[in-house]
């Protein structure tokens, strides 16, 4: 059992977000996603959700690539969610190349894919107030 984890906001669900989570379930038999909470959004990643966590953990729990969502707390955690959950390869968009390569260290398989251009939800927010 091949074991995947990604990690993401997944606010105003898209299918730039549904073209990761397929690919990420392709490189394995389980996917993880580690979904980022309302605080760590606010106060880390500067970035106001439109669903709460609740919603967006719903919305991805009835994905059919989804097989886990868990709360994606702190930057930190990553270290420690790799071996709490037997994680084999971590993925994520290619704006992030180079920045989880530390996880090598642990034993797991670092994969950047590259993000499905022209849609992103501050470009579906900007469309939407400018109509
Ligand atoms: N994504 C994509 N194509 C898009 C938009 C997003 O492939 N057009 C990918 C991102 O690269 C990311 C995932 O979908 O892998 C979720 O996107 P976000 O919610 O924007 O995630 P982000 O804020 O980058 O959070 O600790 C890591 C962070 O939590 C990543």
């Amino acid at each position: 059992m091949k074991r995947v984890i990604t990690y993401g906001t997944f606010d105003l669900l898209h299918y730039g977000h549904i073209n990761l989570l397929r690919r990420a379930k392709a490189l394995g038999d389980y996917l993880i996603v580690a979904l980022s909470t309302d605080e760590f959004n606010d106060k880390e990643k500067h970035k106001k959700c439109y669903f709460s966590y609740e919603h967006r953990k719903e919305l991805l729990e009835a994905i059919r690539y989804v097989d886990l969502v868990i709360p994606e707390e702190n930057w930190e955690q990553k270290k420690t969610d790799v071996h709490k959950y037997d994680v084999d390869v971590f993925v994520i968009g290619d704006d992030w190349t180079g920045k989880f390569d530390f996880l090598k260290d642990e034993g797991v398989e670092v994969v950047y894919l590259p993000r499905t251009p022209e849609i992103s939800t501050t470009q579906i927010k900007e469309n939407l107030s400018n109509q």
